[in-house]
C-alpha cells in the first residue's frame, strides 16, 4: 500500500475539546542492520516485523499502526537501503524502501552508534531530497561501552547530515524511544485518523505467518542461506482447531533443501515447532503447522517468480 493513501472517515478519537487530533506516516529508513524493525517494534509495543542479526532481514514495506486518543501514528517499516546491484529481489527491496519516502510526514533515519559508514551515505543521498521533517535515531546506545564517544557522534551525524535533530537511543533497553516517538507526534499533521483505530497493520496473518517461519530460519541457517529462501503459505485455515497453516519454504538450489531441512530432519523441525509457538501467540490460538521444503531455481533473480511469491510494487 502507498504511504500516500486516502484519508478514510474512521472516527478520530479526542481526548479534549481542544486537542487536536494528529495523524501520519513516520517512515523508517537505514542502512541494513542498523535495528530500524526492532525500534519500530519497540514503538508499536508489538511484533510487527521479524529481526535477525543478519542484515536484509525485512524484505517489504510494512506498516505499524499506533492509535492513541489523541493520534494515529503508521509506521513504515523498511528493507535496509543497500547497495544497488545484485538480484531482482535486492531491487525489490531498494524500491519498497525509497518508496517510504513518498507520503512521509516525518523520516526517521537511522544510524547505528557510533560509526558512520558508506553505507549510511547511501541512505543520505536518497533522503536528501524529501521534504518532510527528518529526525535522525542513533540506534543501540546500549552497546556503546564509553559513553563520551556518543557526543562527538552526535556532533558528526549531525554535520553531515545538517539535521540538528538527533536521538540516542535504544530500542532493546527502551531508552529515549518515548522521546523519539513525542517528536516524531509533534511533526505530525493535524488531521483524522488514516486506519480504524482496531487496525494494527496492514498485513494479514498469513504474511506474518511467512515471516515467522522465515525469522526461525534465518536464526538457523548460515551464509548466503537466509537470504536465498522464501517463505508462501499454501494454507490457513482457521475455521478449524487448531488452526491449520501449511507452508512451503522455497530454495534457490538442490543443494539449500538437504541444509535447510537438516540432519534428520533437524533444523526444518526446530524452526517449525519456535514458529508454530510465535503463530500461536499471534493468533491467541492453538495451530498446527507442516512445512515443505521446495526447489525453485532462480527465485531470487526472477522477476516473474517474485511477483507471484508476493514480491510485488
Ligand atoms: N544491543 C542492541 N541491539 C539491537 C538494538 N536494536 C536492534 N538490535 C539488534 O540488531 C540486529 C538487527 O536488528 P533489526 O531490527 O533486524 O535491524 P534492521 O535490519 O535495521 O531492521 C538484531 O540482532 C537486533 O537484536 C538495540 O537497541 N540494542
Ligand atoms: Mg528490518
Amino acid at each position: 500500500m502507498s504511504a500516500s493513501g486516502e484519508r478514510n472517515d474512521a472516527p478520530a478519537a479526542s481526548s479534549g475539546e481542544d486537542v487536536a487530533f494528529k495523524s501520519g506516516f513516520a517512515a523508517v529508513l537505514g542502512r541494513p542492520n542498523v535495528g530500524k524493525s526492532t525500534l519500530v517494534n519497540c514503538l508499536l509495543g508489538r511484533k510487527l516485523s521479524i529481526t535477525s542479526r543478519r542484515p536484509q532481514t525485512t524484505r517489504h514495506r510494512i506498516l505499524g499502526i499506533k492509535t492513541t486518543p489523541t493520534h494515529q501514528v503508521v509506521y513504515v517499516d523498511t528493507p535496509g537501503i543497500h547497495r544497488a546491484a545484485g538480484t531482482a529481489l535486492n531491487r525489490y527491496m531498494n524500491r519498497a524502501a525509497v518508496s517510504a519516502l513518498d507520503g512521509g510526514d516525518v523520516v526517521v533515519f537511522v544510524v547505528e552508534a557510533t560509526r558512520w559508514r558508506e553505507d549510511d551515505e547511501r541512505v543520505l543521498r536518497r533522503i536528501h531530497d524529501t521534504r518532510s521533517p527528518v529526525i535522525i535515531a542513533i540506534s543501540k546506545v546500549d552497546r556503546v561501552r564509553d559513553k563520551s564517544l556518543l557526543l562527538p557522534f552526535i556532533a558528526e551525524v549531525s554535520r553531515r547530515t545538517g539535521c540538528d535533530e538527533v536521538i540516542p537511543l535504544s530500542a532493546r533497553r527502551r531508552i529515549n524511544t518515548d522521546l523519539l516517538e513525542t517528536r516524531i507526534v509533534d511533526l505530525l499533521p493535524v488531521g483524522a485518523a488514516l486506519f480504524p483505530d482496531d487496525q494494527w497493520s496492514d498485513r494479514n496473518e498469513l504474511f506474518m505467518s511467512a515471516e515467522l517461519i522465515r525469522e526461525q530460519l534465518t536464526e538457523r541457517l548460515n551464509q548466503e542461506l537466509p537470504y536465498r529462501l522464501s517463505v508462501e503459505i499454501e494454507r490457513f485455515s482457521d475455521a478449524v482447531d487448531p488452526v491449520r497453516v501449511a507452508a512451503v519454504v522455497w530454495v534457490e538450489r538442490r543443494s539449500h533443501k538437504p541444509i535447510v531441512v537438516g540432519r534428520e530432519g533437524g533444523t526444518l523441525k526446530s524452526a517449525g515447532t519456535r514458529a508454530r509457538r510465535e503463530i500461536q501467540s499471534m493468533l491467541g490460538r492453538r495451530v498446527h503447522l507442516d512445512l515443505w521444503v521446495k526447489v525453485k531455481t532462480g527465485w531470487s533473480d526472477d522477476e516473474q517468480a517474485l511477483m507471484r511469491m508476493g514480491y510485488a510494487d
